[in-house]
């Protein structure tokens, strides 16, 4: 289970984030194979768009590694009880209120039927120099890069509320990642783990990220683009 593992442990994680609008099922099965031989720690499905239910997506990762898989979902079409659990996201940097609880309550009735295991995520957008699809989909403003008081604040916020972790997001292909000031502020601020993804490209930019205090990484975009970095980004987080 997700909270075992995160809280009984003080080493870092990382999560491969595959978007099944963005991959084939053979891409699906490469990258899940790769991984697992990278010992990743867990995998989310989910993206913006959805040109067909996640469902395929996760069998074809469960059938071929033994990993968590959770869905990350863009909207309330994304579930499915193929998976392990779900990133239950209330996005408490915007004030869209649909993205704060109307989707929730719509999903509530499926999601206490279901097996899944929920994690509340308390998930925070950071501005990062272009619009990405999170911000444009959710209609929200995202917290300006440079706000790290504001970032601490709203990862206060969702801590108090009761969120069970805080998800620092710059947004799928992001041009770079949150900042490590932003990241810092909001790790000394907070008691629950931590998440940094979005805009991870490198190794320079990985190793900032867990240096900076986050305790789970989420990268899509550049194993996307080369698998061969997955292999290597596991073992620098592992060594932290
Ligand atoms: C997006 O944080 C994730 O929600 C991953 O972003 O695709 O830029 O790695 P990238």
């Amino acid at each position: 289970m997700f909270f075992d593992k995160i809280l009984n442990t003080t080493k870092k994680q990382i999560a491969v984030l595959i978007d099944p609008d963005k991959q084939s099922d053979e891409e699906t099965i490469k990258i899940a194979k790769i991984a697992e031989e990278a010992n990743v720690d867990f995998f989310l499905v989910g993206g913006s768009l959805m040109s067909e239910k996640p469902g395929n997506t996760i069998k074809l990762i469960k059938k071929n590694t033994k990993k968590p898989v959770y869905i990350f979902p863009g909207s309330v079409f994304q579930l499915s009880d193929e998976a392990d659990g779900i990133f239950l996201l209330s996005l408490i940097s915007g004030r869209n209120a649909d993205f704060l609880i109307g989707n929730q309550v719509i999903a509530a009735p499926f999601l206490k039927k279901s097996k899944l295991e929920i994690i509340p995520v308390g998930y925070i957008i950071v501005e990062t120099g272009k619009m990405t699809s999170v911000e444009y989909m959710s209609n929200t403003k995202p917290i300006p890069y440079d706000k790290k008081d504001i970032a601490s604040a709203t990862a206060i916020a969702g801590e108090l509320i009761g969120q069970k972790l805080i998800y620092l997001e710059a947004g799928s292909g992001a041009l770079k990642t949150v900042s490590e000031e932003m990241i810092m502020s909001v790790k000394e601020n907070i008691e629950i783990p931590l998440i940094v993804g979005g805009g991870i490209r490198n190794e320079e930019n990985l190793r900032k990220v867990c240096s900076a205090g986050a305790d789970i990484v989420v990268v899509g975009t550049a194993f996307e683009e080369d698998k061969s970095l997955i292999e290597k980004f596991c073992k620098i987080v592992h060594s932290f």
